[in-house]
């Protein structure tokens, strides 16, 4: 798809395109990490709020990082991943808890 040989470039490859056209992004994985001091709702309301998760799906995902110490969130593109985290850690410093989120390349 997008790579068909067409004649007359002469080998050059600057009228045969030999590569799809578009690249997938690099994507980033979003990471809830456990604490001692926020509340297990709040954490929920910010995965609710923020990463669009349902009730059931972002307690399960609040209390896989309370058990292990961490759990992901989700996988987005970097600028998707970042303002996410930005908004998740916003809402974590006005209601004065210390929920911490990580991003990592995904694989
Ligand atoms: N461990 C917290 C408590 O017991 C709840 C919590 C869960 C905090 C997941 C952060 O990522 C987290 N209140």
């Amino acid at each position: 798809m997008g790579d068909v040989e067409r004649p007359g470039d002469g080998g050059t490859g600057l009228v045969t395109r030999k590569k799809p056209k578009v690249k997938k992004p690099d994507m980033y994985r979003v990471i809830l990490l456990n604490d001692d001091f926020t509340p297990r709702e709040f954490v929920v309301e910010v995965l609710v709020t923020v990463f669009r998760k349902s009730s059931a799906e972002a307690y399960k995902i609040m209390i896989r990082a309370h058990r292990g110490g961490h759990s992901t969130v989700s996988v987005y593109t970097y600028d998707i991943a970042v303002t996410k985290v930005n908004q998740a850690r916003k809402m974590a410093k006005e209601a004065d808890y210390p929920l911490q989120f990580a991003v990592e390349p995904d694989k």
